[in-house]
């Protein structure tokens, strides 16, 4: 069993229909979903606005590693290429954190692999991976630099701009019972 936190960002093209190509993708793995956000750019790089979500997934067959694939396919499908860094991208999926089973419940992955650092090192620092996964998990905590607070605090944390760029939308990423979403 392994327990992960998806945040999912599109800025190029039917932003909409990338995000659900991982909800639908997903499928049963899929815990929850938060509602689809309208968020200003992050980190520097004049580009359009994104839509954001997060996605609560669970799979006794997928470790740490095995959500970070899982989310590169995704991206694959997407066509994405390789790009300026923080810059726009048909779908991002990136694994902000997870967690596998231990005897006393989840134990959160730590790990400063470049490939897959975990927790995600800039989660704590956008709003757009902390307001929605708020939605979701309202008591979930972060740990960053050994300092482990709960996300609602590190979200307060924030300049008030970074807040002020996050917008709920109406959209909606939920599957229906015919597995397609609505
Ligand atoms: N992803 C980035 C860089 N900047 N800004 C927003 N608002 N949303 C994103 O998903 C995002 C970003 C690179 O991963
Ligand atoms: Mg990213
Ligand atoms: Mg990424």
């Amino acid at each position: 069993m392994s327990r992960a936190v998806l945040s999912i960002g599109s800025n190029m093209g039917d932003r909409l229909a990338r995000l659900r190509s991982v909800v639908d993708g997903l499928a049963d793995r899929v815990v929850a979903v938060s509602p689809v956000y309208s968020t200003a750019p992050w980190g520097g790089v004049d580009q359009d606005d994104f839509l954001n979500a997060i996605v609560l997934v669970d799979d006794p067959e997928l470790d740490c590693l095995g959500w970070l694939r899982s989310g590169q396919a995704f991206e694959r499908a997407a066509h994405r290429v390789r790009e300026v860094r923080w810059g726009a991208r048909t779908l991002d999926v990136d694994v902000v954190w997870c967690a596998e089973p231990g005897p006393a419940g989840p134990v959160p992955c730590v790990s400063a692999d470049p490939e897959l650092t975990l927790p995600h090192p800039q989660a704590h620092n956008r709003a757009f991976v902390l307001i929605p996964w708020l939605d979701v998990e309202p008591e979930a905590r972060l740990t960053v630099d050994g300092v482990d607070r709960p996300i609602r605090e590190w979200l307060a944390a924030l300049d008030a701009d970074e807040r002020a760029g996050v917008h709920r939308t109406e959209l909606s990423l939920h599957r229906t019972a015919g597995g397609a979403a609505s």
